[in-house]
This record gives C-alpha cells, structure tokens and sequence, in this order.
C-alpha cells in the first residue's frame, strides 16, 4: 500500500536508526530486567538537564504554532505539553531524591550538552512551524516507544523502574504522540518540497542524537 502520510513513510524508510533509537540496548537492559542501577542513575542526572533545556524549545514551539497554525487545538496541545513538562520536572526532583542522585551537581556530558545546544539552536524563529513540530513529535515519540516497549508482554522491568516506564510508556501518553504526528502529518501534507525536506532531516537528527543519549548510559559517551 502506498503510503501519504509522512512521518510513517520516514519511519518505514529510515527504519533501521528509528529501530536503533527506540530498541536501544539502555532501554532493552530495562526491559530484560539485566540492567544495571548506577546507568539508569546516570541517564536519570542527565535527562533532569536534557528537559531544563527541553522546556524553551517547547515554549518557542508554543510560539510558533500561535503565529502561524492554522487550526486553534495546536496551541493547544503544545500548553497541554509545557503542562507535563511542569509536572515532569516536579517528577525529576522526587525521582532523584529517592535515588539518591544530587541534581544540583550534574556535569552534563557530551552528548548531552549536543542535543541542548540543537535544541537550542531549533528555537530560532527560522525554523519552520511545521519543521519544529516534527521535531518535537520525533523527540517524544522516541520516549513514548522506548518505555511502553518496557511495559508490554514479557517485559521483566524490575519494579523500582516501573514508575519511570509509565511515565512516558502510559497510554495517554501514546495519544499525546499520536495527536503530535497528526499534526505533523497534517503540516507537511500542505508544505512545499524544501519544508517537507528540511522536516525529514530533523527527524533524523533527533533520532541520531537520542541514540547518543541513550549512549551515555551504557558508557559509551
Ligand atoms: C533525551 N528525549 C530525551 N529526554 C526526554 N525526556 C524525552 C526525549 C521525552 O520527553
């Protein structure tokens, strides 16, 4: 079946690195239950300051879908995901606090300090509405698979990590995704050939740079 939309088709075609970042052997270790604490610690310091960074992107997404969507609900949304990112934030700190990770004194690391700094630079009101969108479908998206895989049938996700699996593995979190790749889709069906191109790129950068954090936790960064 010939396929219109165009986050499906990227998937499809770029298969092989969406599959590399979201079957990563950091969250594959989660789900075989063979992983080990002190890396889930690591990616818990570490992803505390990937989504301090993570909050203006969204805001500036919040910006752009104001000045230039033309359908209402995606402000929307996006207020919806600033919502969660407040939450999440909140979340952090507890997480961390059980764990005894102390946040205040995370040396970001390399691939990290990366994706901050594209995320950054993707804030710039250069970057297309609908082009930023996709980003931030790509980048949810990649969790939302990476957790729920934690979750499904035979999974043996050890019990202290369930909470962090729900966290972006719960279905509601799966509709927020979906709700996100409709708009893209919806955007790029209506863009020119050059948006649509500089879209499928940004999907795989984020893809590229969430296979680098995922990294980090294996020590390989
Ligand atoms: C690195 N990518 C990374 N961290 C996150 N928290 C998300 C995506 C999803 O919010």
């Amino acid at each position: 079946m010939e396929e219109k939309l165009m986050i499906p088709k990227w998937v499809n075609k770029h298969n092989e690195l969406y599959t590399a970042a979201t079957r990563h052997p950091f969250t594959l270790s989660i789900r075989d239950g063979s992983v080990v604490f002190s890396a889930f610690k690591l990616w818990l310091g570490q992803d505390y300051i990937f989504v301090r960074a993570f909050v203006p992107f969204v805001a500036s997404l919040l910006l752009k879908a104001w000045k230039e969507s033309d359908d209402d609900s995606d402000v929307e949304v996006i207020l919806g995901g600033i919502a969660a990112l407040n939450d999440e934030i909140s979340w952090f700190k507890r997480e961390a606090s059980k764990w005894s990770v102390s946040l205040s004194s995370i040396v970001p690391q390399k691939a990290n300090l990366e994706y901050c700094r594209f995320l950054e630079s993707i804030t710039s009101p250069e970057v297309e509405y609908t082009v930023a969108v996709t980003a931030f479908w790509a980048i949810e998206a990649v969790y939302q698979e990476s957790y729920a895989h934690c979750l499904s049938d035979g999974a043996k996700t050890p019990e202290e990590l369930k909470e962090t699996c729900q966290r972006w593995g719960n279905d509601g979190f799966g509709q927020y995704c979906h709700t996100l790749q409709n708009i893209a889709n919806r955007r790029l069906e209506k863009s020119p050939e050059d948006i649509v191109l500089k879209a499928e790129a940004m999907v795989i950068r984020v893809l590229e740079y969430e296979v680098e954090f995922w990294n980090m936790s294996r020590g390989e960064t």
